[in-house]
């Protein structure tokens, strides 16, 4: 089961997705994710000219083999670009692992833990109003969790927030980054606030998240904590900027909010302080920016020595090939916590056909074998590829700050 093929395709249906198709000499495929939001086509480049050479001629089934070769055979480790790369290869790999098993990938990382995956939908408000009747339509299409963001007065535009009540898209084409301005003072004393007005509408009976997007310093964060305990969050997302792993000491020490953070890591050497400490409740690395099923499992596999549960990043920059591969690992693991689920458009799923299916606030992985999931290649082919960024944050007096 030798690779004969290695092909990075690179489309825009809606928005921009890099997915590297791997072919075997048996007629087998498997698909992997590589899409890095605002940064896709270094990782193609990554792919096309320093990987895809390499696969050929390698046995396929080798995948932990595989895995090691393209992390230590390369010198220079980990890394956005470099571990989305070497994701998409272990993702594709396990596809034609189920393939040639006859078995859904779930199956082969130990079978089911659970019955579906229990996800969380975002209610996004520009006003308070606003995002109460879209908690209430996600609590009426049968949701269980709810994350919830609305516009902060005095701010022209805040993370996570459309202002024309589409669904939320934070890169915009161009060939520049919008610029936004944050004042943490509005945030701090408008939030709380938010989650009230949540609850009393609502009542407790659904679990609630928010997403602070690095914004904080430990302090602030730690004051945000506990003045939201009244209303229980499920967790509380990305307080602080992530790289400082001591930096989640302080907010520790002063509340109870769980806290979840990991969307922007990529290997476990990136978390296994926040872990092993249990300064963290909830790890959000995903398959395609955490290098794959392989290394995902191995960072859960940890969290789960810590009481610390998963879950996983699900933004519509994760392609349909991400969220596939993601449900197998989320039925599978013990220490589940919940999935992020943000659904894609319907031209993004025309172009990646799958057999996941959502209902009443679950996610099901697919049955089939493999992953369940594919690229339509004529129909990637009609969308080329657009520029386009994350947007950029600054202070009121000019400060870039954290996005
Ligand atoms: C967000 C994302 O889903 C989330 O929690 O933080 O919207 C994130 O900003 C994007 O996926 C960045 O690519
Ligand atoms: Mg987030």
């Amino acid at each position: 089961m030798n690779i004969v093929e290695a092909k990075v395709i690179v489309t825009c249906p809606d928005r921009n997705f890099v997915t590297l198709k791997l072919t075997t000499d048996d007629g087998l495929t498997g698909v992997g994710d590589a899409t890095l939001n605002g940064r896709e086509l270094a990782v193609a480049s990554y792919l096309k000219d320093h990987v895809c050479p390499l696969l050929i001629g390698r046995d396929a089934s080798r995948i932990e083999d595989t895995w090691q070769y393209l992390h230590k055979g390369a010198y220079w480790r980990r890394g956005p670009v470099t571990m989305t790369a070497v994701a998409a290869v272990d993702t594709a790999l396990w596809d034609i692992k189920g393939k040639a098993a006859g078995m859904p990938v779930y199956q082969l990382i130990g079978g089911r833990s659970r019955d579906a995956v229990t996800v969380y939908g975002h209610a996004n408000g520009a006003t308070v109003p606003e995002a109460l009747e879209q908690v209430g339509s996600l609590l009426d299409q049968g949701y269980r969790a709810v994350r919830v963001q609305a516009g902060v007065p005095g701010l022209e535009k805040v993370y996570g927030v459309p202002t024309d009540r589409a669904p939320y898209e934070p890169a915009v084409a161009g060939d520049r980054p919008e610029e936004a301005t944050w004042s943490t003072a509005k945030y701090l004393n408008f939030v709380p606030g938010l989650f009230a007005a949540v609850r009393e509408r609502f009542g407790h009976d659904f679990h609630l998240l928010h997403d602070a997007h690095h914004r904080l310093t430990p302090i602030e964060a730690a004051r945000l904590g506990k003045a939201v305990e009244p209303y229980g969050l499920f967790w509380l997302e990305d307080p602080i900027s992530e790289e400082l792993q001591e930096g989640f000491r302080l907010i520790r020490r002063h509340t109870t909010t769980p806290i979840a953070v990991g969307e922007v890591y990529n290997s476990i050497w990136d978390c296994h302080q926040l872990i092993t400490e249990q300064l963290i409740d909830y790890i959000r690395m995903d398959v395609v920016h955490g290098g794959g099923i392989t290394h995902l499992r191995r960072v859960f596999d940890l969290a789960d020595l810590y009481h610390v549960r998963t879950g996983s990043h699900g933004a519509t920059d994760l392609s349909p090939v991400c969220l596939a591969a993601a449900l197998h690992v989320d039925i599978a693991v013990p220490n589940f916590g919940i999935q992020e689920y943000m659904p894609h458009t319907e031209t993004t799923n025309a172009v990646f056909p799958h057999s996941y299916r959502f209902a009443d606030g679950l996610l099901y992985p697919s049955e089939e074998p493999g992953l369940g999931v594919d690229i339509d290649e004529e129909a990637a082919a009609e969308y080329p590829y657009r520029q386009a960024y994350l947007p950029v944050n600054r202070l009121e007096d000019g400060s870039l700050h954290d996005w």
